[in-house]
């Protein structure tokens, strides 16, 4: 496999640590959050967890001579894979714009540095970004750092992400997690996947519905493109197998809706559960648990009869024969699992396209029960962990309470702070500064990142803590740091003791994580240590014993452990437990039929179909001339990491500047398979977004519907337009124009 091979390392020795992850003792994936299964994590290892582990593992180093004296725009020559080909970072790096160029600096002048810029700014002009790759430790460091220093500016990957996913459930069913486990995937009967591409994203999800399948359970998929992988599934513990595109359908059927049609579609599912009950009263819904549990069904039977079948079909996409048919196998399954990723929440209508999904569970009673629940599917591995941990831009009053009473003397920001939107508008006008990141790529994952990566140099200072170089470290700010970090995989060793970090899943399994092999040099630093360090160098609240908590990670859970309190169950014994088992399950309320909503029930909340999406607005102006753009990820990549040019499951190799149309789309703009097109973006906030000369390919997805890779066709993704609610980007609903390539 090319991934392994580029970075030097067997895939056998990959293997051979996997099967070092035992519990407890092991380490957790960083592939992706779905979770292991209890007691045989080794063999729940995967290809896409190989290649994360290879690429982290990697012995290739880069270091001083490869940074001093080079400028960013040479750094910004090089390509996103080049980037992180370098390997990892070990020594710490500074820009300034006096001297124009980067040099390496010892960690003492790192940290005074970061400590004289920061003092210098005033805090709410601070961000501090949290990727979801980081552990608990370091996340609640994190954040404490940030509020101890008076800047209530968190945003997070997941405002990027599955925030509208946090926010509906929240609303709708009092928690904003998941409501399954791993064993209801033993138990369903039938699984709506929407709007996610598992065999490339979470295989081991992948093979947990395979396996379903094997013993009978239905898979339906919905979805705007044909993924592959519902076709040709191999077991992905079986890499030679998958390379060979060979396997069995796991998906009984793939409904092609349009993009953005999944609230439409889910209102015909709806819509023909109703008209069955009708015909034959008690048969389809689950009357006594909507009696006990729930609310506002009435309102949403009007809604559903005031929809017609008409509007339903053109704004899905799908006919009513595939609506109805949906409706009758669910209205069959005694059990269902819904889950999502993407497809549902890079939208305008994220928040109530997911609350309709709560909906259908809610009227068969599909929650807390054995087989059942909605799951909206997580991307990072630890970015419902640190969530949990605080750091993000809203926390409880009670979670802010808790930090000063678990530090006494210490003073916390109580301000509302900046989610990754407001850190947008503050980097385009100028009132965020500065951008300190707890890894990821900022100026690459976001919206209209050309705009945004200018934006980054425009800052006063730029710090990042990371493992790999990548785009957003060579747009530094006037003064910028990029500090080496161990990761997942390497030994964690401070004054002797070997630490171990923990993480959560995306089904709330709170789990210890230890690494396998030693650091490629003594110079990086671990990321509690590193954010430890920096808070105790600028001096902010001198009553948290910074320096200690770093060297001591058993003692900093402790505190942990206090601060949850009242907040977050589960964690009590969070020590104990994470040595005994190492692993504990946070209790999930709505799984239990408790709903912390306001009112007490689970609420059934309906949403009317809208017209003033961008992409509707486009077609107002520009009629059939619109297609809708989704920015996705190809087989060989990790977010903004790019292993390879090569994407098996939709046969491309060696191209990722590809837009997949259907075949008519293209037919009907003179164009063929293999041409040369530009395509530019419809959204009129004054702004030109336009990238050129992409292949374009015939591809089995929706009609009117287009599919590019981010972070390919990410500067096409206008900053300007969000979902409702959560303000998440629309990466994957830009209404854009087709065009012939002129270059
Ligand atoms: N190997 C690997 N694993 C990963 C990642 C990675 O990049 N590589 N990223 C991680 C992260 S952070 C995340 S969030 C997840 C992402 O996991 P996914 O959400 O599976 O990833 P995307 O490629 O963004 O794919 C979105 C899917 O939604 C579909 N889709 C797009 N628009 C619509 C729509 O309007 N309706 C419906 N029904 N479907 C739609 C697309 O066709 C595609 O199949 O994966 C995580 N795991
Ligand atoms: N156009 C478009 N844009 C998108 C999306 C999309 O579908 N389309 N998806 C969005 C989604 S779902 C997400 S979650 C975001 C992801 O956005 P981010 O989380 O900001 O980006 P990543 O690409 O995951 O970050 C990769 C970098 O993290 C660093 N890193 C890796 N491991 C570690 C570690 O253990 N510690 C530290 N400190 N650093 C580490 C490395 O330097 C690596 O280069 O992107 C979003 N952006
Ligand atoms: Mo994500």
């Amino acid at each position: 496999m090319r991934a392994f091979a580029q970075q030097d390392i067997p895939l056998k020795l990959v293997g051979s640590f996997l099967h070092a992850n035992k519990l407890p003792g092991g380490f957790d994936c960083p592939g992706c959050a779905f979770p292991d299964k209890a007691g045989k994590p080794l063999l729940d290892s995967c290809e896409q967890g190989q290649k994360a582990i290879a690429w982290e593992m990697t012995r290739k180093a880069v270091g001083a001579e490869f940074f001093d004296g080079k400028t960013p725009a040479q750094l910004q020559a090089l390509g996103d894979f080049d980037l992180e080909f370098q390997g990892r970072l070990t020594t710490p790096v500074l820009y300034e714009n006096t001297s124009g160029t980067f040099r390496a600096i010892d960690w003492d002048e790192a940290y005074a540095i970061a400590a004289r810029e920061l003092s210098a700014l005033a805090p709410e002009s601070v961000a501090f970004y949290a990727s979801g790759r980081s552990s608990n430790e370091a996340a609640f460091l994190w954040q404490l750092a940030a509020r101890a220093y008076g800047s209530p500016n968190l945003p997070d990957s997941s405002n990027f992400c599955h925030e509208p996913s946090g926010y509906a459930l929240k609303h709708s069913i009092g928690t904003g997690k998941g409501t399954c486990s791993l064993d209801d995937f033993e138990r369903a009967d039938l699984f709506l996947v929407i709007g996610q591409n598992p065999a490339s994203n979470h295989p081991r999800m992948m093979a947990a519905l395979h396996e379903a399948k094997q013993r009978g359970a239905t898979v339906l998929a919905i979805n705007p493109l044909r993924e592959r992988g519902f076709t040709h599934f191999s077991d992905p513990k079986n890499v030679g197998e998958l390379l060979r595109n060979q396997g069995s359908a796991v998906a009984d059927a793939i409904y092609q809706v349009q993009i953005g049609g999944d609230l439409a579609a889910l209102k015909g599912v709806m819509k023909a559960l109703l008209e069955s009950e009708r015909a034959a009263p008690g048969t389809v819904f689950d009357h006594a648990f909507i009696g006990t549990h729930t609310d506002g069904v009435d309102a949403l039977i009007a809604d559903l009869d005031a929809c017609a079948w008409d509007e339903l079909i053109a704004r899905s996409g799908l006919g009513e024969a595939q609506l109805r048919d949906i409706a009758r196998r669910y209205a069959a399954a005694p059990a269902t699992m819904i889950t999502w990723c993407m497809g549902l929440t890079h939208h305008p209508d994220a928040v109530a396209t997911i609350q309709q999904v709560v909906n259908l569970a809610l009227l068969r009673g599909n929650i807390g029960r054995p087989g059942a629940g909605v799951v909206p599917v997580r991307g990072h591995s630890n970015v419902q962990g640190d969530r949990t941990m605080g750091a993000t831009s809203t926390v409880s009053k009670a979670w802010l309470d808790n930090l000063e009473a678990a530090f006494p003397g210490l003073r916390v920001c109580r301000d509302s702070g900046r989610d990754a939107a407001g850190v947008l508008d503050g980097l385009l006008d100028g009132k965020v500064k500065s951008l300190l990141s707890l890894g990821g790529n900022f100026g690459v994952a976001a919206p209209d990142s050309p705009r945004v990566l200018a934006a980054l140099e425009r800052c006063r200072f730029t710090l990042h803590i990371a493992t790999k170089l990548n785009r957003s470290h060579c747009h530094p700010g006037h003064v910028g740091l990029l500090l080496p970090t161990l990761g997942r995989t390497d030994k964690d060793l401070r004054r002797g003791a070997e630490q171990c970090i923990s993480t959560e899943d995306s089904m709330s399994n709170v789990r210890a994580s230890r690494g396998v092999q030693a650091p490629i040099t003594e110079s990086q630093r671990s990321e509690p240590a590193i954010v430890a360090q920096l808070a105790h160098a600028l001096g902010c609240a001198p009553d948290v014993p910074w320096l200690a908590l770093a060297d001591d990670y058993a003692a900093l859970r402790e505190r942990i452990e206090r601060c949850q309190r009242g907040v977050t169950q589960g964690f009590e014994d969070y020590n104990r437990k994470l040595a005994s088992d190492g692993r504990f399950t946070l209790p999930n309320a709505a799984a239990q039929r408790h709903w912390n909503t306001v009112s007490g029930k689970a609420r059934f909340i309906a949403h009317p179909l809208r017209d003033d999406s961008p992409v509707a607005l486009a077609r107002k102006r520009h009629g059939d001339a619109v297609l809708t753009l989704m920015t996705i990820r190809a087989h060989d990549q990790f977010n903004t990491t790019v292993y390879s040019a090569d994407d098996r499951y939709r046969d491309v190799q060696g191209d990722r500047r590809v837009l997949f149309m259907h075949a008519n789309d293209l037919a009907a703009r003179g164009l063929r398979d293999g041409d040369r097109v530009d395509i530019e973006t419809l959204v009129d906030d004054g702004h030109t977004r336009r990238v050129e000369g992409f292949t374009a390919r015939a591809h089995d997805i929706a009609r009117g519907c287009v599919a590019a890779y981010f972070p390919e066709a990410s500067g096409l993704i206008a900053a300007s337009t969000f979902s409702a609610h959560t303000r998440t980007p629309l990466y994957k609903e830009m209404p854009v124009r087709v065009s012939a390539s002129i270059t």
